[in-house]
């Protein structure tokens, strides 16, 4: 079974230009995230693979797995332990196709047909959202909200892991309504200490968690 962790970190250098990619995943690593994931949607093929092998220097270092989002090349390129794949990007199956049986494979779906789809095409799992109004994605969908959220999970084979618009003040209630994790960008990236930022996110996630007994 893949490990599929509970707070996903996105690392992002458009929300913010303090810190790069690699200096976020350290920073959200030494604050508890389980994956982070490496989104990066302009720059050169170049650009883009030093960036991500960056992030895989730490990520092997302190053996935590990098998703890199969209791009099977460069999740090939530098190792990676996965990759996430959008509605718009590589069909799962031909992401399944090309990379090995132990990747980990991540699907964006928007609606519960398309979960069935996704996972019986190979994701291991699910990306759902925006949950509430994020500015982190400019052509991101209206927010989907808690209770479309909570028949999603209910619908799921796999976990699901909820994104869009999660702070440390909704991480709990999101848990609660059956995600297995979540994903962020701005409350690590733009924080002011995104370690700190991270471990209250884990905090929350540990303590809706353990409200459920799981
Ligand atoms: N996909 C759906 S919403 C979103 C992505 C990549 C942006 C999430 O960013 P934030 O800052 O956590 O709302
Ligand atoms: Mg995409």
């Amino acid at each position: 079974m893949k490990k599929i962790g509970g707070l996903h970190v996105i690392t992002d250098t458009i929300i913010q230009s303090r810190f790069t990619h690699a200096q976020l995943a350290e920073m959200a690593i030494e604050g508890g995230a389980d994956i982070v994931q490496f989104r990066q949607k302009d720059g050169s093929t170049r650009e883009l693979v030093e960036s991500a092998q960056a992030m895989q220097v730490v990520c092997v270092e302190h053996g935590v797995s990098l998703i890199v989002n969209d791009r099977a090349d460069i999740a090939l390129a530098v190792g990676a332990a996965g990759a996430h794949f959008g509605q718009e990007d590589l069909p799962i199956a031909v992401g399944r196709r090309i990379l090995p049986p132990e990747m980990i494979i991540g699907a964006s779906a928007r609606a519960g047909e398309k979960i069935l789809e996704a996972i019986a095409a190979g994701a291991d799992y699910i990306g759902f959202g925006p949950i509430y109004q994020t500015s982190s994605k400019p052509d991101a969908e209206l927010p989907k909200g808690l209770e479309a959220l909570q028949r999603m999970c209910e619908i799921a084979p796999c976990p699901v892991i909820a994104i869009g618009g999660i702070t440390a003040e909704t991480a709990y209630e999101v848990i609660r309504a059956g995600a297995h994790g979540i994903a962020v960008i701005s409350a690590v990236c733009a924080q002011a200490d995104p370690v700190v930022a991270t471990r209250h996110l884990c905090s929350e996630i540990q303590r809706a968690k353990a409200s459920l007994g799981v």
